[in-house]
């Protein structure tokens, strides 16, 4: 029987392609000399997409694969596929939920102590034989200050376990109140801002939530407040936070993600009160090891004529 054919968007984990190879026959879309050529020639064959969140799937390139039936996301965000298209050709979406959230809470946390206990200075104090002439100086503590989660999904409910365990107050703002939750919900995200210590980021990117940490977000956050963004760059105006930043109108930044990645604005280098990470939230070799199984037993799975295991609803 002819394997069934599939279309990889952009490379993936040395183990991702091998257990592909092995099941599939997989066309390299990003290896192609000319990618229109390509996809006249196999589109109308290909019948599921692995990709990432980054390269994603748009629209038109769904329309180039007629008889596409399922397309399986490294990542727990989906903002670059058109999952609205994707649906009315009847395509299935999956993305890769769970298996990240403990790590991208870490990586959030580590954030607030890393601008709060100046972590990357106290490193370079060290390094630098300048504690041979006295201590390092005092910093804040984050126990006893407020955390205010933007998005209260999986990921933003461990990092509010997290806060609690430091001793931090937690409140939250999202679509709508979670009243199960012990935690304080705002209706109004620029309120929460003004009321909070750190205003951590942990919704979606897409359309939704694009620009909605704007500038009068980050101004009620204020001199007082730090802003925390593990989730994407496209959910904050990047523009203002660096201006804030630079005319100390903030209390300081500590960001895992950038609105046009790998690029981050060289203003922040500059910067003393801002901790930058190279979009490193899931990036343990046991988490990305689980997150390219899921892409896999995804596609396996729909092609062995069951349900897949994480689609996206
Ligand atoms: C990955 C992520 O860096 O899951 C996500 O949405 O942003 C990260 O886990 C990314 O998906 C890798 O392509």
């Amino acid at each position: 029987m002819m394997a069934t054919e599939l279309l990889m968007v952009a490379p993936m984990m040395p183990h991702v392609m091998e257990a592909l190879d092995r099941d599939f026959q997989v066309h390299r879309l990003w290896e192609a000399e000319d990618c229109q050529a390509l996809l006249s020639e196999v589109g109308g064959r290909v019948k599921g997409i692995a990709t990432n969140g980054h390269a994603g799937a748009s629209a038109e390139l769904m329309s180039a694969l007629p008889n596409l039936e399922v397309i399986s996301c490294f990542g727990v965000g989906y903002d670059g596929i058109d999952v609205e298209h994707a649906k009315t050709q009847g395509v299935i979406v999956t993305n890769t939920p769970d298996v990240l959230t403990e790590d991208v809470a870490d990586i959030a946390f580590v954030l607030m102590l890393g601008v709060c206990r100046r972590i990357p200075q106290c490193d370079r104090y060290v390094r630098e034989g300048k504690w041979l002439n006295g201590p390092y100086p005092l910093t804040d503590r984050l126990g006893g200050h407020t955390a205010g989660i933007l998005g209260l999904g999986r990921i933003g409910k461990a990092i509010a376990r997290r806060a609690e365990v430091c001793g931090m107050s937690v409140a939250y703002h999202g679509r709508r109140e979670q009243t199960d939750q012990p935690y304080t919900f705002y209706a109004d995200l620029a309120e929460m801002a003004a009321a909070v210590d750190y205003l951590v980021v942990a919704c979606p990117g897409g359309a939704e939530t694009d620009n909605l940490v704007n500038r009068r977000v980050l101004e009620a956050l204020g001199e007082k407040g730090t802003l925390i963004n593990i989730a994407r760059g496209s959910v904050v105006e990047e523009s203002a936070l660096v201006e804030l930043l630079l005319d100390g109108k903030l209390r300081g930044a500590g960001l895992d993600v950038f609105a046009d990645e790998p690029k981050v604005p060289e203003a922040l280098f500059a910067l003393d009160n801002v901790v930058l990470l190279p979009h490193v939230g899931s990036a343990s070799k046991e988490t990305r090891k689980a997150m390219g199984d899921l892409v896999v037993d995804n596609l396996v799975a729909h092609f062995a004529g069951k349900p897949v295991l994480t689609p996206v609803t």
